[in-house]
């Protein structure tokens, strides 16, 4: 764990958000609001409380970055160079960086100091400043004597707004392609978790980063939020977060300049357990599908479907793997669950178990919060779930399991596609002809075939229907943050 930040963060002077003039600037009325550590409820630091005047301040700044200053005008070469500092930079603050996103967030450090800052943001940097000189244009074979070509250009002035769930990860996800691509950067962080990202920024400039190219402002989402996504003066809005949000930030998106917008958005995803699996190994992958961060993850497996030959045996082993989960500490070798990340999501996640008892599904285990301070729940489990019971539709997004028996393939394919969204699946099966059915047939944008949660930063995310649109990471995500221009210019001597 790095020294500086296993401090008591109150007394840490993190109330900011960062201008990359060389500055720190606090809000502008000078509000603050608290982020709350969830495994005290106690409060961590005040965080500069951005409002409409400094997202105007922040854009404003960008506008000037993207217009008149070097970052779009560089060679990709040297904006390559540039990312690969702060790649460099970010590792360098690893332990640092990964103990703001357990304290804030309350994920397990061991995932957030040796998988998600190395191998999810880190190399994310390092990915896409590889991409830097490998952004280009087209020259098209068109009917007639002209010379067309296409250039893809930088979209300009960016508005990303980001989750608490992976903070750091949602960062870099936003931030590192939309700077490849030479765009100028406004990002709010989430309310629940400001710190890391005030770090990142400190760190942008230290990589060289011009003034103005990267923004991080951290405020609430109506206000903030909101004034990011009907700015008239942002060219483009990438916002991940509720399916609820989503439709209001592209609401504003329409309402003002018509800039365009991707989404990541929420996930209700199915994780299919065939009679011919490993019932053992299917119980572990099932349990990790959902249980992992918490049950935090906009593609948590939390509708298992269970073959109806084995359903008795993966109910019994499945109770008595999540009876073994280690909830406690994140801070704590061994501790495999931490406390979920606020009061209103602890709240909404017991709130839904109580829905899920009256509704009538069985309560395998589970149910209630641990202890009587932070915001710790048992790994609950419900059996006999029923599709139209709101466990089965709603995202829960915590450590709420919902098993379901089927008998078929084709049923087990309608009812995985039986909701509004559709983000990710998992099928576990040693039939390869069973596999291939069912990642053609399902309607999400990630199925995972004997595996679950595999992130690379060369593999595409995103969502199917009210999951979201647009996709993330790899080189599909390049498309989000460039525009296209047709070049035609008449040929003189077409026979050459
Ligand atoms: O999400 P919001 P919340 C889901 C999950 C969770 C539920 C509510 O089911 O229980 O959403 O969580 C900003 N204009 N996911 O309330 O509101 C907000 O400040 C512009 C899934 O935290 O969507 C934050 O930065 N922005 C998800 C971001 O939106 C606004 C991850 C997300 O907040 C805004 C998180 C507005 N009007 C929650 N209102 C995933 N896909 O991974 C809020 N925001």
């Amino acid at each position: 764990m790095g020294s500086l930040w296993t401090l008591p963060l109150v007394s840490l002077p993190l109330c900011f958000f960062f201008f990359l003039q060389r500055d720190s600037i606090g809000a502008c009325p000078g509000e603050t609001f608290p982020t709350v550590d969830p495994r005290t409820e106690e409060v961590l630091a005040d965080v500069a409380k951005a409002d409409v005047e400094d997202i105007n301040r922040a854009v404003k700044a960008a506008r000037k970055a993207f217009d008149h200053g070097p970052w779009p005008r560089m060679t990709a070469y040297e904006r390559s160079k540039i990312l690969l500092k702060y790649a460099d930079l970010l590792e360098k603050h690893n332990d640092e960086l990964a103990t703001l996103d357990s304290l804030d967030s309350g994920k397990l450090y061991s995932q957030s100091q040796g998988v998600e800052i190395p191998h999810f943001v880190t190399r994310l940097f390092r990915y896409y400043a590889g991409w830097a000189d490998k952004i280009h244009g087209k020259t098209l074979p068109a009917d007639g004597p002209h010379q067309v070509l296409t250039f893809h250009e930088p979209i300009g002035v960016v508005g990303q707004i980001i989750p608490w769930n992976f903070p750091m990860v949602m960062f870099a996800w936003k931030v590192a392609p939309a700077l490849a691509c030479g765009n100028t950067i406004v990002l709010k962080t989430a309310e629940q978790t400001p710190l890391s990202a005030c770090l990142a920024a400190k760190l942008a400039v230290e990589a060289g980063l011009p003034p103005g190219v990267l923004n991080v402002v951290s405020g609430f989402g109506e206000t903030a939020g909101a004034a990011i996504s009907s700015h008239m003066d942002i060219d483009k809005v990438a916002f991940t977060g509720s399916t609820e949000t989503g439709k209001l930030v592209m609401q504003a998106a329409a309402r003002s300049n018509l800039k365009p917008v991707t989404l990541e958005l929420g996930g209700k995803s199915p994780f299919i357990i065939m009679p011919d699996a490993d019932i053992d190994q299917a119980v572990e992958l099932s349990h990790f599908a959902l249980f992992f961060n918490q049950g935090q993850c906009c593609c948590a497996g939390s509708r298992t479907f269970v073959h109806e030959s084995i359903y008795d045996e993966y109910i019994e082993k499945a109770k008595a793997r999540a009876l073994k989960r280690v909830v406690g500490d994140p801070f704590k070798s061994g501790v495999e669950q931490g406390p979920q990340v606020d009061k209103a999501q602890f709240e909404k996640i017991l709130s839904y178990i109580d829905v899920g008892r009256h509704e009538g599904a069985n309560l395998v285990t589970g149910g209630t919060r641990i202890g009587n301070k932070g915001y710790y729940i048992q790994p609950t489990i419900f059996s006999d779930v029923k599709d139209d019971m709101a466990i089965s539709r709603d995202e829960i997004f915590g450590p709420v399991q919902a098993v379901t028996k089927f008998r078929t393939v084709q049923e087990a394919i309608e009812r995985a596609n039986n909701t509004t969204y559709g983000l990710a699946a998992g099928v576990f099966t040693k039939d390869i002809d069973t596999a291939n059915t069912f990642s053609r047939a399902l309607r999400v944008g990630s199925v995972w075939i004997n595996c679950y949660d595999v992130f690379d930063a060369a593999i595409p995310f995103g969502g199917y229907k009210m999951s979201g649109q647009g996709r993330e990471k790899g080189e599909y995500v390049l498309h989000n943050y460039t525009q296209v221009k047709a070049v035609v210019t008449p040929l003189r001597n077409p026979a050459w």
